[in-house]
């Protein structure tokens, strides 16, 4: 039976990927942090199939302990503090964990079971202010939030690492994912709840930031198949997972209400911009200069063409069926 530790769990891809590797056969521990209050997140309706250790990757005693206890074969470091806008609120706390939390991890690997597969949760945002389109992994890298930036050190670290102590470290460079247990502070959530509420007389608006902002938005399930993909090959290596599709915010709010049977127009531009409800004339929608960032990155998009053909990864959900399935998710919520 195959051991494996992931250290962000109890996040949307931790739980995705705990529910794979059971389904697999491994056994699985996660590392989760102390909260003042018992909570398991995401993998509430596994806790008993797993073994939970706590700890915390800016400490690199209890990550030691991690993997001692756990005797993993392939480590997966998912925990990071992920929501880039709050990267400019707190950016050494970010840095702590993003980037120094993956030097823990690396050296626990590298003192306790050297020979152990590491899979490093690089990101889209890497490539900030993109230098071409599609973004591919020969891509030079160009962040643009503190969140970025730290993420850039994880990269670099971990394929330090691999060529320092020729470890099998590797980073899957993975676009934007969504799911039913995406937080909702993440655009695409937000999106889908305010939907659902408002379409149940719950909420009278949605209030976002930049829509004209250009995401490559796929479902964490089919990613997080790549992570695994990736330490089963015979040689570490990089890769981009990602759907080849790009969509604005706004297109992504229309295609939410559709799933409601709203229709949007919109009307005025920049901050006056406004989403009517076409059948009632009710502002549903508009632009809170609050949601804006000091820095943007204004469009993703990757090609995943090796992945496709050196993993044989594809993703299975569509954009329109992952936005179907967030919204129907949140209605089935409001509705008990
Ligand atoms: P998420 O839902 O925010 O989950 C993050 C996890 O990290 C949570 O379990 C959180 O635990 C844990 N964590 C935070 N700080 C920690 C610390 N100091 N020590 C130990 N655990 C800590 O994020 P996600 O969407 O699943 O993303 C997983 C990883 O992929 C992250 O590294 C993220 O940056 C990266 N990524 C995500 C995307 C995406 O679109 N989702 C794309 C590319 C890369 P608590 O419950 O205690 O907060
Ligand atoms: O923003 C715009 C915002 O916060 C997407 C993380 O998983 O993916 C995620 O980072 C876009 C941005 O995700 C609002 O300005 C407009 O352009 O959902 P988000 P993100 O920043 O792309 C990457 C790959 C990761 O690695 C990260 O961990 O939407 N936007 N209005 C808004 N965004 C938010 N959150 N809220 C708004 O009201």
């Amino acid at each position: 039976m195959k051991k494996a530790l992931i250290t962000g769990i109890t996040g949307q891809d931790g739980s995705y990927l705990a529910e794979l590797l059971l389904e697999k056969g491994y056994e699985v521990h996660g590392l989760m942090r102390r909260k003042s209050k018992l909570e398991f997140g995401n993998v509430e309706h596994i806790k008993d199939k797993i073994n939970i250790i706590y700890g915390d990757v800016t400490d690199p005693i209890s990550v030691m302990n991690a993997m001692k206890t756990s005797e993993a074969d392939e480590v997966y470091n998912l925990a990071a503090q992920s929501f880039v806008g709050t990267s400019w609120e707190q950016p050494l706390a970010t840095a702590h964990i993003d980037a120094l939390g993956v030097t823990n991890v690396l050296e626990a690997i590298r003192t306790i079971k050297p020979e152990a597969k590491f899979y490093q949760a690089s990101t889209s945002e890497l490539y900030g202010l993109v230098q071409e389109i599609p973004q591919k992994e020969t891509t030079p890298f160009y962040p643009r939030s503190p969140y970025g930036v730290a993420k850039l050190y994880g990269h670099w670290i971990t394929k330090n690492y691999k060529e320092s102590y020729d470890m099998y470290a590797c980073s899957g460079i993975l676009f934007n994912h969504e799911s039913e247990r995406r937080g909702k502070e993440f655009v695409t959530r937000k999106i889908t709840d305010a939907v659902t509420r408002i379409k149940l007389g719950l909420q009278d608006k949605l209030e976002l930031g930049n829509m004209e902002s250009k995401r490559d938005w796929g479902h964490a399930q089919d990613y997080v198949r790549a992570m695994w993909l990736m330490l089963q090959q015979e040689e570490p290596d990089d890769y981009v997972v990602a759907t080849g599709e790009t969509h604005k915010v706004r297109e992504f709010v229309e295609k939410a209400f559709s799933f409601v049977n709203i229709n949007v127009e919109w009307q005025g531009e920049g901050v006056e911009e406004i989403g009517i409800d076409k059948s009632t004339g009710k502002i549903i929608v508009s632009v809170n200069p609050q949601f804006f960032r000091p820095a943007e990155v204004d469009i993703l998009l990757g090609d995943p063409t090796k992945a496709e053909t050196t993993l044989g990864w594809n993703r299975e959900i569509s954009f329109d069926s992952l936005v179907e399935r967030m919204v129907k998710n949140d209605l089935d919520k409001l509705k008990g």
